[in-house]
């Protein structure tokens, strides 16, 4: 016969709550060079990273003059298509444009 008393040695594996798990964000960074054009850069702003004009001119003079500027923060696959996208239009141009993702300190 089975034993009815209730079983009080069980370990419970079972989660009641699950936490939310935020998507690791990374930061864009475009990086300075001596020969893409400034106009061309802030057309990569607008186009690629959707800033206004005004935004875009304040982002490119501060990677001209800092050697680098944050364009934005996104997601890993966000990230990296706008990085391959910078590089795909620079290279269509024959510019040496950089940009780069990197993790975000959460
Ligand atoms: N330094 C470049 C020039 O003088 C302009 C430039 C700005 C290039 C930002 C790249 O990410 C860049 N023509």
């Amino acid at each position: 016969m089975g034993d009815e008393r209730p079983q009080t040695d069980r370990v419970v594996l079972e989660k009641t709550r699950t936490q939310a798990v935020e998507p690791d964000l990374f930061a864009v960074l475009l990086l300075n060079d001596d020969y893409t054009t400034m106009e061309f850069v802030v057309q990569v702003l607008e186009q690629v990273f959707n800033k206004q004009p005004a935004e875009a001119f304040r982002i490119m003079m501060l990677v001209h003059t800092t050697g680098q500027g944050l364009c934005g923060v996104y997601p890993f696959d966000v990230a990296e298509t706008k990085v391959a996208t910078v590089h795909e239009l620079a290279a269509e141009r024959g510019y040496p444009l950089r940009a780069a993702a990197e993790p975000v300190r959460s």
